[in-house]
């Protein structure tokens, strides 16, 4: 069993990524597990040159200050090559219906004047991904579900067409983590995109402005502490936040609250003292550029050479060698 996760250079990893993702990516690890940072997928709408080279510097050394194996670890980028001749081989085996069809590019493509292509097709390319390192368990939520089974669909069509060269991969429903909501609108949920939020936290904040983002954070009104999702959820977040950072479950953070000031003091500080160590790993990494170029192309060529047999089987089996 392999499992491939990704995380997209969009923004700075935030809270959310941290806690429903990554940290749990070092934790549950096993051997054959795979992780990488997509800096191709975060090129579908508008992006700065510039500053996806630093957001993709940045994701590389907080996953490994979380304790990622760096055998593990890889930029998408790096398989540049490998990934765009498979990704043509499967544009040429996927229908445009069935690109059009998926709902991510439905809601990101709808109200826009331009859309690129490469919205549309980047499902195809995490098919891509997802193949080329043999991957057979693929962790996402359910708005990515879609795109694995496309992944699957074109696997399978590929192997009955042509031969059997890829597994066949199933999308599995990560165990439950906490889903952050933004801090300052509870109504939706904590995203490294957003731009200029006060309600959002990442991993790289210094203490002070995590202590300041807590203490701004909109709760509901009242006086005393509950943990009601539905009819409380900024702060049914704090304390999920809380709950995820010690360990316990949301109902004993609550008990164990006084008022919501008081209470936001505490995740804050609690928030602090989990992602001290990766903040402080991160920047010492991203103090070192040659140490870290160093760990990334030794990541770099792992991939590659998990990705040739397969990508000159399906050359081969194609008709291209
Ligand atoms: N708020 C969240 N709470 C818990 N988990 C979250 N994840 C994202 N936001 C939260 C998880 O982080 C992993 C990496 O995310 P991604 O880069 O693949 O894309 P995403 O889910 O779209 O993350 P963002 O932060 O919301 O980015 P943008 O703003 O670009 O859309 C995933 O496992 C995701 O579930």
């Amino acid at each position: 069993m392999t499992r491939l996760s990704g995380i997209t250079p969009s923004g700075h990893v935030q809270l959310g990524n941290y806690l429903g993702a990554v940290r749990r990516w070092a934790a549950e690890r096993e051997p054959a597990d795979l992780f990488f940072v997509s800096d191709l997928h975060a090129m579908t709408t508008p992006h700065r040159p510039q500053r996806l080279r630093a957001l993709t510097r940045e994701q590389f050394a907080v996953l490994l200050a979380a304790g990622i194996d760096p055998d593990s670890l890889f930029v998408q980028s790096d398989l540049a090559g490998e990934l765009g001749a498979l990704n043509w081989i499967l544009e040429c085996t996927c229908g445009f219906g069935e690109a059009a069809r998926m709902t991510q590019f439905k809601d990101r493509g709808a109200g826009q004047h331009s859309v690129r292509v490469g919205l549309l097709t980047y499902p195809v390319l995490m098919a891509a991904d997802i193949l080329l390192q043999g991957a057979t368990e693929v962790p996402v939520g359910s708005d990515q579900d879609q795109h694995v089974e496309l992944a699957r669909t074109l696997a399978r069509r590929f192997n009955a067409a042509f031969g059997e060269v890829f597994a066949v991969p199933r999308a599995v429903v990560p165990k439950t983590a906490a889903r952050i909501r933004d801090l300052s609108d509870p109504g939706r949920k904590m995203e490294k995109s957003t731009l200029q939020s006060p309600g959002v936290v990442f991993v790289l904040d210094e203490p002070d402005v995590i202590r300041r983002k807590f203490r701004r954070a909109v709760t509901d009104g009242l006086d005393d502490v509950r943990y009601e999702p539905d009819t409380r959820p900024g702060g049914a977040n704090l304390l999920e936040i809380l709950a995820a950072c010690n360990d316990i479950s949301p109902y004993a953070a609550a008990s164990a609250a006084g008022t919501y000031a008081e209470l936001k003091e505490v995740v804050a500080e609690a928030v602090i003292e989990q992602l001290r160590p990766v903040r402080e790993r991160a920047r010492e990494l991203l103090d070192d550029p040659a140490e870290l170029d160093r760990v990334r192309s030794r990541g770099a060529k792992r991939a590659r050479d998990r990705a040739q047999p397969r990508l000159q089987a399906a050359l081969r089996v194609t008709g291209l060698r």
